[in-house]
């Protein structure tokens, strides 16, 4: 394979489409060597298939605000890639979205839900809308207007789009009731829904959940876990809240969170009293995260800043892209972290991930670590599919054992000589494997 000539190929025709562009590239790294050793995967076109999405169908969605006013915002869906089964993958609401993210999110969407072991394409979409400040009334007219042009696109057997930024219950419920206006169906379309609606329960802590039993498993490969580790967390939204209660409840520390605005690092720990300020904080649609320092007093807040200069053994990203660069991984390492486990897509840039590498410590990428999300949405499908309602033990019974079958399977995949689990290497290869050899099945199409 040549890499370099596919990257200047790709570039070309996506100029500025950065992190897609990084997205590939680091797969493609990984792959090297298993495409070279299996010559039909090259004949048959598939990683010039692969790194392309099938379709990528962009609309307007106009809106009217609480005043009257209109607003116009773009709406995205990217179908990249169902071999394994419909297009899956989420929404995410948030002034930065592009093209670009998008195409970096269902591109790894593809090789995370292979690696679920569920029957799932990749896809992803969403909005340049900010539902920060909105009223829910305004949400709602989003909402709608956005599910107007995305219903023709989408299907319980066709394309199963769910929560990411910016896109938690309330939103899947906006969406859930015009979509079902519009085809007169109650179908599971949709997941992330609510309890009394078709939704799963875990669904909402199954991303932090399922990080967390990734984390341990890593952690389990150096005869240790959780129980006292300190550990920093980043972002306070769905995927930080849920791998904050599993990690106190597994008796580790968790010393910071952090909103765009800066981070709180709070020596003493969070607890469950901690928390549920942070959700109240959060239901209030604030932005910030500094109010968190007055109500307690044993935390400080430091504007502008990333948690990744604190003292941890264990760090989870749980933000976005690219928020974790390289002095922020020698940071890191320098200060004794020994495992970094990525609940966000894509939170550490190229450059982070080699220092990580370099020095050896433990390097979960999101693709593996966050899985448990799209996992839980995967029983989801299945629980609508059969029309029955599993359990909470079950589902995070499920979500517990597919996690460690993910882990697993990087370990399979990405073993070095010297013993050092490589996991992006391990979990590209497992989840490039079964989608390459269904496209190889398939034919050209
Ligand atoms: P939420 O919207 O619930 O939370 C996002 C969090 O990140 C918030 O704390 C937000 O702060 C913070 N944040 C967002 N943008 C920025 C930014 N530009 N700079 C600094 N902080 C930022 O989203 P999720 O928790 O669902 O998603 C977090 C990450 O996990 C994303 O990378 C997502 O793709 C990934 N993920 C999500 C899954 C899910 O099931 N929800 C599954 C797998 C991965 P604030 O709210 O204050 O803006
Ligand atoms: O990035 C992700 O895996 C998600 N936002 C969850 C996708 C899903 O379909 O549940």
């Amino acid at each position: 394979m040549n890499l370099e000539k596919i990257m200047n190929d790709l570039e070309k025709k996506h100029p500025g489409e950065v992190e897609y562009l990084q997205a590939v590239r680091e797969v493609l790294e990984s792959l090297e060597e298993v495409v070279d050793q299996n010559p039909q995967f090259e004949a048959a076109g598939i990683i010039d298939r692969l790194i392309e999405p099938d379709r990528v169908l962009t609309f307007k969605v106009p809106w009217v605000d609480d005043n009257g006013k209109v607003h116009v915002n773009l709406g995205y869906r990217v179908q990249f890639n169902n071999a394994i089964g419909p297009y899956k993958g989420g929404l995410r609401f948030h002034p930065s979205v592009n093209l670009s993210i998008l195409k970096f999110l269902g591109f790894e969407q593809i090789f995370k839900n292979s690696l679920t072991t569920l029957p799932m394409g990749g896809g992803k979409g969403g909005s340049d809308f900010d539902p920060k400040g909105k009223s829910d009334a305004e949400i709602m007219r989003f909402c709608q207007s956005f599910m107007l042009e995305l219903w023709h696109l989408i299907g319980p057997e066709t394309d199963v789009p769910a929560g990411d930024i910016g896109v938690g219950g309330k939103e899947i419920g906006f969406m859930y009731g015009m979509y079902k206006k519009l085809a007169r169906e109650h179908v599971g379309v949709l997941t992330g829904k609510g309890l009394n609606w078709g939704g799963s329960l875990i669904r909402p802590e199954a991303t932090g959940f399922g990080a967390v039993y990734f984390a341990q498993e890593m952690l389990g490969t150096k005869d240790t876990d959780f129980s006292g580790k300190t550990v920093a967390v980043s972002g306070f939204g769905n995927v930080a809240w849920g791998a904050i209660s599993k990690i106190t409840e597994l008796g580790g520390k968790v010393v910071t969170i952090s909103g765009p605005d800066g981070y709180i690092h709070d020596p003493e720990g969070f607890d469950v009293e901690k928390i549920n300020y942070l959700l109240e904080l959060r239901a209030s649609n604030q932005d910030i995260v500094k109010p968190y320092s007055y109500e307690f007093p044993s935390a400080q807040f430091f504007a502008g800043k990333r948690p990744w200069e604190v003292k941890c053994d264990v760090a989870l990203p749980c933000a976005t892209q690219n928020e974790l660069g390289k002095e922020d991984a020698e940071n890191l390492v320098n200060n004794g972290c020994m495992c970094v486990a990525e609940g966000a897509n894509m939170p550490s840039t190229p450059e982070a991930v080699d220092v990580f590498k370099k020095h050896k410590i433990l390097f979960g990428p999101g693709k593996a670590v966050n899985a448990g999300g799209v996992a839980t949405s995967g029983l989801e499908m299945t629980q609508n599919s059969m029309k029955i309602a599993w359990g909470r033990e079950e589902v995070d019974a499920r979500l517990h054992e597919i996690m460690k079958n993910i882990h697993n399977a990087c370990v399979t995949h990405g073993t070095q000589e010297d013993g050092y689990i490589d996991y992006v290497r391990g979990a590209n290869i497992a989840g490039f494997l079964k989608v390459a050899n269904a496209m190889m099945d398939q034919g050209v199409v």
